[in-house]
């Protein structure tokens, strides 16, 4: 007999709904789930290999911990009590912020780790708190925080009903777009398109949505924020400023004509390597347009200039009309309203000791990880708390992190893969994969273009042995709380309450809570009308709430209820945007690429995943390839200030002349993962190339992108090994 499960594909920001096929134990079909309000029948390649990490026979089912002879099982008793040895033997020698704790990406398709990896953060009690934001989108949450009051109140382009989308560094099509949850991009701009509208493109690459756009304009790595000033320049030169219904809550516009003033469409042009004439045609037909928005991602915030660019991208959308209205960049407003229960954000409450970068949101830059373990002195970090995350292959210069993961006193991974980060921890505890979990999104709500929660059924019940993820964080923040005493033990209690009633249930009762609190909630009132977990749990397929909303001033989270268009802190960061406009850096800047059939470093042991072709392969334009003697399919090294790669070469027009791609997540042939599929398509860690030494300034976030390169023929020598 078969059986249909309803819920979401959780592997990436599309949030797709699916229909999970079982019979008896096995999985049989993933189709799309036509009636989700939001993805209507949508599905890429990866929803199938949900069936492939379900069925993986490396993915840890318990707990391991390392012996001097190998891995070995041990009890989940043991392996927490490890665990809590490891953490607070270190800190009892060291101090607590000799334990680190790194936060990977799954973490936000995941309730319990959600929920609970605060608890685990605040028993371990430590200041060095890195995760993946500083590796992605903390430019746009910095931005948030000083225009509007939170870090996490983010617009979101609503390209439903848009009539002009210009797209700065994204790659929506392969992605299936990020801070913009909406499933079957192809189909989405396509629609623009139909109803008249236009969609232009700014990328090195004439990536796969450029294919899909009526404009592609390829820009040099980086130069992002000169771009969008000249843009914005232009808008205010040609007297194009409209600030609708926010004109009496915006402050600092003086400000913002002065800052533009210098970056004129012509002196940006030779910088950005687009034409002052074409420079001025964008903003005028953004501006021109009934409804439009500019939409910036990866290539305009893990670059030097992060921070300027993403706040110059809000500023675009607000000085044209555009912010807060339908067709621009609007505020979602989900039934768990994230923003509304923690309104303001912080910052510079301390900073990181090897660069004195300030945190922001509680966390210092995932760059500096490895120097923070290697520099000796007060506070250096000795332990290592993973969740999640695999730096080795995310983080720049991951290959000194892998180094540096050695050195340390004790590691704690909660991962299911024993993978290149993980391969270097004391212990292992593994949590039950996503199918075997309930799952309720409260991440990708802040980011969807359509309201439409829906509530995720488990598609196997949790395995006898099986742990979620919820669960190993709050027995380990209950028993780091009870070792320490006094108040300790309250707290201790307080985390293991969830625990003795069940924490699928203690998830269940919270998401119910959460949603009859919120703005589409009953308040509390059972008869009336409103989402409760009971509704969305009778509503397979999710309830649709509608399109986004105008809600501005009165949804601001700053108490003053107005917008700063030009904080003090970026406004003073464009000095040294100045600066880098004396000395451009040259020769070839490389960038990154993401494939459909990945997830970020954890994807490459499916093998429905892995078929045909290698994938890591270095893009370059046959004239950069032509100088250097490089035939198509040869392999090259490229080398940077950090490392060196070899890899093969696929010589391609996609590229921009003067840089080169390589996707990120491959380096997988380090000794003791076990990652078999994996080990056969390992590639080379483009990490291996990328630089912690340069950070988005403001923010602390990795430069991931621009990063300057040289490229040659590979050398080898008698016996195969790289001589160059
Ligand atoms: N050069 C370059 N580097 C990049 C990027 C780039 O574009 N270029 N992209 C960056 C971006 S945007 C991101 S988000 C980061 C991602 O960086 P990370 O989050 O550090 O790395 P992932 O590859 O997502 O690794 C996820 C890990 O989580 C584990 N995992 C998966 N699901 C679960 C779960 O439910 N529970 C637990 N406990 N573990 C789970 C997997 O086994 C894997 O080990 O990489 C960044 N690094
Ligand atoms: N298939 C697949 N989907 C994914 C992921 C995955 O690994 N695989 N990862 C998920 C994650 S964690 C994230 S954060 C999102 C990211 O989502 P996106 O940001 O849409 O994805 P990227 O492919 O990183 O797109 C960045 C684009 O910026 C371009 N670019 C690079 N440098 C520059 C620059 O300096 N300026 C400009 N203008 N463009 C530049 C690149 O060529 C690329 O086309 O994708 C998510 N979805
Ligand atoms: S786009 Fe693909 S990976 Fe992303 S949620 Fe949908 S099916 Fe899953
Ligand atoms: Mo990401």
């Amino acid at each position: 007999m078969e059986r249909v499960v309803h819920r979401t594909c959780t592997l990436c920001e599309a949030c797709c709904g699916i229909e999970v096929h079982v019979a008896g134990d096995r999985i049989v079909r993933i189709q799309g789930d036509e009636r989700d309000p939001l993805s209507k029948g949508y599905l890429c390649p990866k929803a199938w290999a949900l069936k492939d990490l379900h069925e993986d026979p490396d993915r840890l089912r318990y707990p391991i911990r390392r012996t001097s002879t190998g891995w070995e099982r041990v009890s989940w008793r043991a392996a927490f009590s490890l665990a809590v040895n490891g953490i607070l033997r270190t800190q009892r020698h060291h101090g607590r912020d000799a334990v680190a704790i790194y936060r990977g990406e799954p973490v936000t398709h995941n309730l319990g780790a959600v929920l609970f990896g605060d608890a685990l953060l605040g028993a371990v009690g430590t200041r060095n708190h890195f995760s993946a934001n500083t590796l992605d989108q903390m430019p746009k949450q910095l931005a948030s925080h000083w225009m509007y009051g939170s870090g996490f109140f983010m617009s979101v382009p609503d390209i439903d009903r848009t009539a002009h989308l210009l797209i700065i560094g994204a790659n929506p099509v392969v992605s299936n777009g990020s801070l913009m949850t909406a499933p079957g991009m192809p189909d989405r701009l396509r629609a623009i398109r139909g109803r008249g509208g236009r969609v232009v493109v700014i990328d090195p690459r004439h990536s796969e949505t450029a294919r899909l756009a009526d404009e592609h304009h390829f820009i040099r790595p980086g130069s992002d924020a000169l771009l969008v000033a000249g843009l914005i320049n232009t808008i205010v030169a040609e007297g194009r400023v409209r600030l609708r219904h926010l004109g009496g809550v915006v402050d600092g516009l003086e400000t913002i004509h002065e800052v533009v003033a210098t970056f004129t469409a012509a002196t940006v042009a030779d910088h950005v390597g687009i034409g002052a004439e074409t420079i001025r045609s964008i903003a005028r037909a953004f501006s021109d347009a009934p409804s439009a928005v500019c939409y910036g991602r990866m290539g305009t915030s893990t670059v030097r200039f992060g921070t300027l660019t993403n706040w110059l991208i809000e500023v675009l959308n607000l000085l044209t009309g555009n912010l807060d209205r339908a067709g621009g960049a609007m505020f979602p407003n989900p039934p768990v309203d994230v923003v509304a229960l923690q309104p303001s954000t912080q910052r510079g409450r301390w900073r990181s000791r090897t660069r004195g970068t300030p945190e922001f949101i509680g966390e210092l830059p995932a760059a500096t990880l490895a120097e923070e373990i290697g520099t000796p002195g007060p506070g250096q970090v000795r332990a290592l708390v993973t969740l999640a995350g695999n730096p080795v292959l995310s983080s720049p210069a991951g290959h000194e992190l892998d180094r540096a993961l050695r050195t340390l006193e004790c590691m704690v991974a909660i991962d299911f893969y024993l993978n290149e980060t993980t391969r270097h921890a004391d212990v292992i505890l593994p949590p039950v994969g996503p199918l075997e979990r309930e799952h309720f999104d409260v991440v990708f709500q802040l980011f969807a273009v359509r309201n439409a929660p829906r509530w995720c059924p488990a598609v196997f019940p949790s395995p006898p042995e099986g742990r979620c993820d919820g669960e190993i964080l709050l027995e380990l923040a209950s028993r780091l709380h009870w070792s320490r005493g006094g108040l300790g033990r309250v707290r201790a209690v307080g985390f293991r309450a969830p625990l003795w009633i069940g924490t699928e249930r203690a998830l269940r009762l919270v998401v119910d809570l959460a949603l009859r609190a919120g703005p589409h909630g009953n308040g509390m009132r059972p008869w009336r009308a409103g989402v409760t977990l009971k509704r969305l749990q009778e509503a397979v397929s999710g309830i649709d709430l509608g399109p986004m909303q105008p809600g501005l001033p009165a949804r601001l989270p700053a108490k003053s209820k107005r917008i700063a268009i030009a904080p003090d802190e970026v406004v003073a960061d464009m000095a040294r945007l100045r600066e880098s406009m004396r000395a451009p850096a040259a020769g070839l800047l490389l960038i990154g690429r993401r494939e459909l059939r990945t997830v970020n470093s954890w994807s490459h042991n499916w093998p429905s995943l892995v078929t045909g072709k290698n994938r890591c392969e270095l893009h370059i334009h046959p004239v950069d390839a032509e100088a250097r003697g490089l035939e198509d399919g040869a392999v090259a090294t490229v080398a940077s200030r950090v490392g060196t790669v070899a890899v093969p070469v696929r010589i391609t027009c996609t590229m921009m002349p003067g840089a080169v791609s390589l996707p990120h997540g491959y380096g997988h042939g380090r000794e003791g993962a076990r990652l078999n599929v994996a080990a056969d398509h390992a590639g080379a860690s483009v990490n291996d190339l990328t630089d912690p030494a340069e950070l988005d300034v403001p923010s602390g976030n990795a430069v991931l992108s621009g990063i300057p390169v040289r490229v040659e023929h590979a050398l080898f020598d008698d016996k195969g090994a790289l001589a160059r």
